[in-house]
This record gives structure tokens, sequence and C-alpha cells, in this order.
């Protein structure tokens, strides 16, 4: 019997992922683990949801609407609602950095200033569905400010005529050290001072061979003490930030939340066509500007120096999620996540490695520079599902539930050694785990 095909104790993962979300649970959300990360982070939230609802729906509305507490009067929702409870030094950068209080129109409580990619609306959808007569009540709470979020993308982060969304903080985009920012982040010094006004917290949690270096830190605070220092004001950043960047997987997102927000609307007496529509407007974006047939993938484009970015990293699979994408592009997609770039030949590599295999900075262990993460597996498989290709979706659902099993529910993963690195009982992993196992039956599972 092959490793691969060694039957899997079902019951005894779900009873664990179970646990962890129990475990990471502070009363109104859930932290994504409980030493590296103790406050509430955005897109994390928005997956933590997608597996609670499964076993806890009301604890799932929960965490969603808890989300949005922290949302700012411009629609922005930030990407950290810090916990009181904890030290302001808990985690760097904390409350005292950002100082989102100082800012007019900021909500109660803590966060920092900078966005994350928009799957929330996705999860509210999803979350509504499992609700069941519930749904249509937690779809009129929601809906505001899911609409508000997509009004600030629009309204505040677009550039240029295809109207995608930039990011100025390679944090925004989740995928923090892809090796995809390296020639745009090439342009924001490293600051040799600021190395002594501050301690990573995260390098007493984790190694710092599976963290990024410390002149991407130093980076990752000049970046955003900018943004701080000019009020997080977002004509100033466009015009002038040093880091500004069309992401494919953060359109993908959006794009696929105005699909749900348009599903939302209908429960919540709101007009959908406004949300169609504005998916159609990105989608087709997506394809226009950011599709290269060559490399077959959609490329992130560095809106500073005016250049697509020519690098295949997991982002670039994620727009998979999109219904009604042209014949050749998902051809496309399918031949590079099955090409040696990504999983190469059957049953060599796990999940969906986050960057370019074949390229020299491939690092199967450093955080999104090689590693396969639970989140973006998913949304490959989601994708793959939509297109219709379910045996490939099938197979890295469970490669995840592989994973989980061999190495438990760890941040991120070693595509080739399936050895577990980072956070240890990480939230978004045991939440997506239990989607996948609820979703799935044994049969294709324990194959
Ligand atoms: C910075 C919480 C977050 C995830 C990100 C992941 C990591 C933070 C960090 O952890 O980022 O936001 O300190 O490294 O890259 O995707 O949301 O799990």
């Amino acid at each position: 019997m092959t490793a691969a095909s060694e039957p899997v104790d079902r019951e005894r993962l779900l009873r664990h992922a179970v646990t962890v979300l129990i475990d990471n649970w502070r009363g109104h959300f859930t932290v994504p683990s409980r030493g590296l990360y103790p406050h509430q982070w955005s897109w994390d939230s928005a997956f933590v949801a997608l597996g609670l609802r499964h076993v806890f729906p009301g604890r799932a509305a929960t965490e969603l609407l808890s989300l949005f507490g922290g949302q700012w009067r411009d629609g922005r929702m930030p990407h950290i609602v810090f916990n009181s409870a904890v030290a302001d030094d808990a985690y760097f950068p904390g409350p005292s950095f950002w100082r989102s209080s100082r800012r007019p129109g900021h909500p109660p409580v803590a966060t920092s200033g900078i966005i994350q990619p928009p799957v929330h609306a996705r999860a509210a959808a999803a979350v509504a569905h499992t609700l069941g007569a519930d749904g249509p009540a937690f779809a009129h709470r929601i809906f505001p400010p899911l609409a508000a979020q997509s009004r600030y993308l629009r309204e505040r982060r677009a550039v240029g005529s295809g109207g995608l969304a930039a990011v100025v903080h390679p944090w925004e985009t989740g995928l923090d050290n892809s090796p995809v920012w390296d020639a745009p982040l090439r342009a924001v010094p490293v600051d040799l001072r600021l190395f002594d006004t501050y301690t990573r917290r995260d390098l007493s949690h984790a190694e710092a061979g599976e963290r990024p270096t410390d002149e991407d830190y130093a980076r990752y605070v000049r970046l955003a003490l900018a943004y701080r220092d000019h009020d997080y004001d977002d004509d100033w950043v466009r015009a002038d930030g040093e880091f500004l960047v069309v992401d494919p997987a953060f359109n993908a997102l959006w794009a696929w939340s105005e699909l749900a927000l348009a599903e939302l609307a209908e429960q919540a007496g709101a007009d959908p066509a406004p949300h169609l529509a504005e998916a159609e407007l990105i989608k087709a974006a997506l394809v226009d500007r950011l599709w290269d047939d060559s490399l077959g993938i959609f490329l992130a484009y560095d809106a500073r120096a005016g250049r697509l970015l020519a690098e295949r990293s997991v982002a670039g699979l994620v727009p998979l999620v999109l219904p009604g994408l042209p014949d050749r592009v998902v051809a496309g997609l399918v031949a590079t996540l099955t090409g040696a770039a990504f999983r190469g030949r059957a049953g060599t590599v796990s999940g969906v490695p986050s960057f370019d295999r074949t390229d020299s900075r491939y690092d199967a262990q450093r955080y999104w520079r090689g590693p396969s993460w639970f989140n973006t597996t998913w949304l490959v498989a989601q994708g793959l599902q939509t297109h219709g290709h379910s045996a490939l979706a099938a197979e890295l659902s469970h490669d995840l539930v592989r994973l989980a099993d061999r190495a438990g529910l760890r941040e991120y993963f070693n595509p080739t050694t399936a050895a577990g690195h980072g956070a240890d009982d990480f939230s978004w992993s045991a939440a997506l785990l239990i989607d996948v196992l609820t979703q799935q039956n044994g049969a294709a599972l324990d194959r």
C-alpha cells in the first residue's frame, strides 16, 4: 500500500479540527493561531467561517459580523481587528503602531489600516445558506458592510483604465513574501535605522528560515509607516506610494465576492444587478489585462513600474474560481497547474505550491515562497470544480486531508515531503479541512 492510498481516519481528523476551532475561539471571533497571531485577521475569518458553518453555524455568523465591527467609515475592512485582551506588543505591528483610533470615523476597536483579499461575501453567502430559515436575517445584517467593502475597493483602490483594484502593501495580498513581490519591493529602501525601533514577535513562534527575512520586514514596516503617516490616504498612496500592485488573486476574489453579494442581495431585499455587472467588469479586466497566454497563468501588474510581473505563483491560478472564463484560459490554467511549475507528475506533490517549483527562488519551507497552504489549495479546488474538473478538484481535497493526517493542522507544508511548518493548530487549516471532510464522501478520500 502506498502512502497516498493509506486509509485516513476521517472521524479523528474531524474531531481534531473542531477542537482547534473551539480552542482558538475568543467569544466572538477566532484567532488564526494561539501564539503567532493572537488577534482577528480579516481573510482568515472568512475561511474560518466557511468551516465553522458546518459545526457551529451561529458562530460562523458571529465571526463575520464581529469582524465587520472593525470596518472604517470609508468602507475599508482592515486586515487586523485587535483583541484588547492581549498586550499591545503580543504581535508586531500592534495597535500603537497603526494608531487607528486617531483617525476620524474609526470604529470603537483598534485595527490596522491596510486591507486583505475580499473573500468575505463568498463566505457570508455560504453561511447564510447553511443558516437555512435564519439565512435572510443574517443576510440583512451582513449585506450593508459587505457592499461598503466593495464600494471602497471601487472608489479608493481602482487604478488604470481596466479599473482593477491595487494593493499598497504585500500584506494586503495575504501572500506576504511571495517572490513575485521581490521586484516591486526593490523600489522600497531597507531603512537600517528602523531595525532598532521594533522587535519581530513572529520569530518567537516560528523558525527564522520559515518566515520573511529581516530586510523584507524592514520594507513592510517602512511601507506601513508611510501610509499611516499620510493618514491612510488612498489618493496619496495611489499617486506616491512606493508599492502599488494589481494582484490577480485579490481581484478574482473581489469578483467572486461580487457574485456572492448578488446572491445575498436577493435575500436582503437589495438589487443584485449592480453586483453581477461589477463581477463581469472585473473578470473582463482580469482576462484583458493580466492573462498571459504563453505562461498559461494570470500575472500581477506592477503599477508603479508600469509592467507585468512575469512569474508564476498560486495567485495566478486563483481566478479559476470565476465561472464563465474563456475556454482557452481554463485549459491554460489546468495545464499550468498540472505541469512542472506546480503539481508535476501525479502523486509527487501535495496541494498547490505557492510558487513556481522550477524557479530558482522556490523555497519549499519559507512561507509564501513555495509551501502549499490550505486556503489557496482549497480555492484552486473550488475553481476546478466550477469548471467541471472534478477529478482534479478531488485530488487537491484529498491532498489536504492527507497533509492534515501526516503533519497536523499546520500553517503551511512542504509540497514534496509533506512536512508541516509555521504555526500549529492553525485555524483556517482546521476550518477548510472541516469543509473538505463535510463535502466529500468517504470512498473518494480513502481511495
Ligand atoms: C501579516 C494570519 C496572517 C494571514 C496572512 C499570512 C500571515 C501576517 C504575518 O498571517 O500574515 O498579516 O504576520 O505574517 O501571510 O495571509 O492572514 O494568519
